[in-house]
């Protein structure tokens, strides 16, 4: 990897208990101005952010191994995309591409067409959050095939708006009391090889027989002439970092592609080198029809893709698909820059090298632990699920008590799991080596404190 310059020291320094005294300024202003329902996990407030530091406003230095959810993999302030930044919003902030087109935008479809899985003929469209990409990929599938069924999975998650959170899985906090959602959504068993890996014999399910069982249940209650898209995460994330068993992904594309039905990859969270190659669906070597992604595209502008065969993205009539603000100029020269440097920096290697240094240590203890289920991942998408010591219930409160006890220390980790029992691993890949062994250690302590009984 050629040299990152950070701009802030990265070390993990504290100066005040957490909160701090500002931070407990902010939160009180914020409880009287900002709507409750909007929540956050840290109780400190940011003042600045680079490389894999988070400096708080009360100058406490904490090392960030969550990356603001899979966004900041560059950097939160990466100097080549803080310049291509500042350059464009001098020159303008907005045109709205619908009105007034500019090169920057053709550039990232043409950067995200290069990159997507698959030799074909490529199109982009361009918008703002991951869930509003989701929504349009539905969109299209239905468009070109004339069908109304969407297959998601159980675990899913694709967002809070009302047809993302129809396929999103989850209950609580994200679907109870906001209904009624989209209708003609189809939830069916994914593959979890810890939980939901099992045949009736106790033998583990393999990835082909996961998705005959996925597949049968669609056959059988929607009908496959009815389903417009399936739409899958190639490894779930908030659902729980769950890697579904080798030969599940290729069985789902293949039965898809027989049957007419529009294969959508949301790889909003897995995408732009996370698990190691531009797009987690190579690892298999599937070909999605359709990929979504955002996050990590912008270097935390808000940018969302859908990239795909022409023939579906060239189907719809023109003024079918856009947006006010889809596809700013300012996000758009953010995401050269971002895209740029995951180029030059290589960050799907150190991606890989970095998801080694996690699981090699994070299995090295899970071995000493039995509060820990199981660690897994790919790349430095890595995560720790915890259960109950000598069964395989899901212990939330241990992976909360970690993740506040690493934070007491100066170490940002974030929970994730339809049980919220799963520790997640998202470190900017821009982390340096010291930085990232330092965080873990703290981890590390915080685990075996847990499982001591004594965070
Ligand atoms: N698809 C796979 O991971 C966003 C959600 C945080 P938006 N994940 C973080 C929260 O609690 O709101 C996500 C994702 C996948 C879609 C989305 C949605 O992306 O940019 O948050 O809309």
């Amino acid at each position: 990897m050629s040299a990152i310059a950070y701009r802030l020291p990265q070390e993990r320094r504290l100066v005040t208990a957490l909160p701090g005294p500002r931070s407990i300024a902010l939160a009180a202003r914020r409880s009287a101005a900002v709507a409750l329902g909007v929540g956050s996990s840290l109780p400190v407030y940011v003042a600045e952010a680079d490389g894999g530091v988070i400096l708080d406003v009360d100058g406490n230095s904490l090392v960030d191994l969550g990356s603001g959810i899979a966004v900041t993999s560059v950097g939160a302030s990466n100097p080549a995309v803080v310049a291509a930044v500042r350059e464009q919003v001098a020159r303008f902030t907005h045109t709205c591409f619908m009105i007034g087109p500019y090169e920057s935008y053709v550039a990232v479809a043409e950067a995200l067409n290069a990159l997507a899985p698959g030799a074909h003929e490529k199109r982009t469209a361009l918008f703002n959050s991951g869930a509003e990409a989701v929504e349009n990929a539905v969109k299209i599938a239905r468009y070109v095939t004339g069908r109304s069924a969407v297959v998601a999975f159980e675990h899913a998650y694709h967002g809070r708006t009302n047809l993302a959170l129809a396929v999103t899985s989850k209950a609580m906090p994200y679907k109870s009391g906001f209904g009624p959602f989209a209708p003609e959504v189809y939830r069916v068993p994914t593959s979890y090889p810890l939980r939901e890996g099992r045949n009736a014999d106790g033998s583990p399910m393999t990835g082909a027989q996961a998705a005959e069982r996925a597949i049968g249940l669609i056959e059988t209650q929607i009908g496959a002439s009815r389903v417009a898209a399936l739409l899958i995460e190639p490894i779930q994330g908030e659902g729980g970092f769950i890697v579904p068993a080798e030969g599940f992904l290729p069985e789902l594309a293949r039965w898809a592609s027989s049957k007419g039905v529009v294969f959508i990859a949301d790889e909003i969270q897995t995408g732009m080198c996370r698990t190691g190659a531009w797009f987690a669906s190579e690892h298999e070597g599937i070909v999605p029809d359709l990929v979504t992604t955002a996050k990590a595209l912008a270097g935390g502008m808000p940018l969302s893709a859908v990239t795909g065969r022409a023939e579906l993205l060239d189907a719809i009539h023109p003024g079918g698909l856009g947006g006010t603000y889809g596809g700013n100029p300012v996000a758009c020269a953010a995401a050269l820059a971002t895209l740029e440097q995951m180029r030059a920096l290589d960050l799907s290697g150190r991606a890989r090298a970095i998801g080694a240094t996690m699981s090699g240590r994070l299995n090295a203890l899970a071995a000493a632990l039995d509060v820990v289920g199981e660690v897994r991942g790919r790349g430095a998408m890595t995560a720790i699920e915890l259960v109950e010591p000598g069964a395989l219930r899901p212990n939330p409160p241990a992976a909360r008590a970690a993740v506040a006890a690493a934070l007491r220390a100066g170490v940002v980790a974030l929970t994730c799991g339809t049980h919220g029992n799963v520790i997640r691993l998202l470190p900017p890949l821009v982390i340096s080596d010291e930085l990232l062994a330092d965080g873990l250690s703290v981890l590390e302590d915080a685990l075996r404190a847990v499982a001591a009984g004594g965070a």
